[in-house]
């Protein structure tokens, strides 16, 4: 696999670049009784894994082709190597870029289809989540890292801020004094830091959140698909409403729940002691 960077005097048209036709993202399904579950690798290590605008494009290619996979329940997102989980946007790849380009050509839109993924997303963190590495795992559901993981949002050592989504998410993981601290000062933390602050779900040693990642997932490819995705909405949509607004949505889509055929099962199941056979309606 070429990793050249990508040497152009001109800004770089998002998804139409050289890069566009290198395969930097990976789709496995681990054959090991893990059912329902897709693992997606970042594989740019010599770069750590760094995020390239074709890159995104194509883990929000493979986050909607699984999307449309009914047995694929639940999606592991990890990078290649023990080095990192992504360093960042490109820089060699945004250093030449121009603000009517951007504004032009919007290249960040992949994120947004990155976004609407309704599958649960598990973040398998080890080394550097920076940047928009850092963004893409908030942009996960779930975030296990490893103890040598690092995160932070250095964009302002750049010269610039974070531009998809850092300012909002972190804010809202960790609240706005530490937001504050790390975008301002660029100053990274370790996985122990991220957990008290709430940006992590679980850490583990470094050798095993891929493992723990895949567990998660597979515990709830278990669960009903359907009451998963609405579990999901309703998380998401505490980060994107107002408190009024989302305890109304939360509760209709709990009453709508009651509609479905794995709430009957999954109850009938309970009462009867045995294990439940989600149907996914
Ligand atoms: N972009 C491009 N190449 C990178 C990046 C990156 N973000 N990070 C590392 N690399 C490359 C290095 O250039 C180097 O390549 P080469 O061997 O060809 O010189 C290779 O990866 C290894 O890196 P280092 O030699 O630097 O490794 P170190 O262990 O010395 O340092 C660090 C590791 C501390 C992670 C260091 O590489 C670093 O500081 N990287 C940049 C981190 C950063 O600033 N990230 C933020 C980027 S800006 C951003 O993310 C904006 C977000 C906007 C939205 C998201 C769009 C995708």
């Amino acid at each position: 696999m070429t990793d050249e960077p990508v040497e152009t005097a001109e800004p770089i048209a998002p998804a139409t670049t050289q890069q566009a036709s290198a395969r930097f993202v990976r789709v496995d399904f681990p054959a090991d009784g893990r059912d329902g579950v897709a693992l997606v690798t970042i594989s740019r290590p010599d770069s750590l894994n760094a995020l390239s605008f074709a890159v995104v494009d194509q883990i929000a290619d493979a986050f909607e082709a699984l999307g449309g996979d009914p047995s694929c329940r639940a999606i592991v997102l990890t990078g290649e190597g023990e080095r990192a989980f992504a360093a960042g946007a490109d820089i060699k790849e945004l250093a030449v870029q121009e603000a009517t380009t951007l504004a032009r050509e919007d290249p960040f839109t992949p994120w947004d289809r990155i976004r609407r993924v309704t599958r649960p997303l598990i973040a398998a963190v080890r080394g550097f989540a920076l940047g928009g590495g850092c963004e893409l795992a908030m942009a996960c559901d779930v975030i296990v890292a490893g103890d040598d993981a690092r995160f932070g949002q250095p964009e302002i050592k750049l010269g610039v801020m974070p531009g998809a989504g850092g300012t909002q998410r972190l804010t809202l993981a960790i609240g706005k004094a530490r937001a504050m601290d790390l975008i301002l000062t660029g100053r990274t933390i370790d996985a122990r830091e991220a957990e008290a602050a709430g940006l992590v779900s679980r850490v583990v040693p470094a050798e095993e959140p891929l493992g723990t990642a895949l567990d998660v997932a597979s515990v709830i490819a278990s669960m009903s698909p359907v009451a998963v995705a609405a579990a999901k909405r309703a998380v998401l949509r505490a980060h994107e409403l107002p408190l009024e607004a989302g305890l109304e949505l939360e509760r209709r889509d709990f009453y709508l729940l009651f509609g479905s055929e794995d709430q009957r099962e999954g109850m009938a199941a309970f009462r009867e002691k045995r294990a439940p056979a989600w149907k996914g309606r």
